[in-house]
């Protein structure tokens, strides 16, 4: 009798944990879609530096440096005040704010190497 109860409460005890799992995931009001990831690769220019959009989207730039040259050393959008350090050999993300329609530049730290994100209106 003792053991029945026994195993009765574990039984119990592993039914609660799996619902509190189960509701762990945060319910959130308005589902907000993931941000696309674009891979650039640089080496003395940005492969690509044209991309291409759309208002109201979200990007995560991925930008690897393989080169070591002084003047890939830095990522700059000049318009979001953002400027980044791009290590050679290690990946660095730069979450972009929602797009506005038209064209986002970005270049290296000196100006000289350029790349667009065209953003298109949305319809
Ligand atoms: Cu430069």
């Amino acid at each position: 009798m003792k053991v029945t109860h026994a195993i009765f409460s574990i039984a119990l005890g592993i039914t609660s944990v799996a619902s509190a799992l189960g509701c762990s995931q945060p319910a959130s009001a308005e589902p907000q879609k993931a941000p696309r990831v674009v891979e650039i690769m640089v080496h003395g220019a940005f492969v690509p530096d044209k991309i291409a959009a759309v208002e109201g989207e979200r990007l995560k730039l991925r930008l690897v440096r393989h080169d070591s040259g002084g003047c890939t050393k830095e990522i700059v959008f000049p318009s979001l005040g953002i400027r980044k350090e791009l290590p050679t050999g290690q990946p660095v993300t730069i979450d972009l704010p929602e797009l506005k329609a038209g064209e986002l530049q970005f270049e290296c730290g000196m100006g000289m190497i350029k790349g667009t994100i065209a953003v298109a209106p949305r319809k």
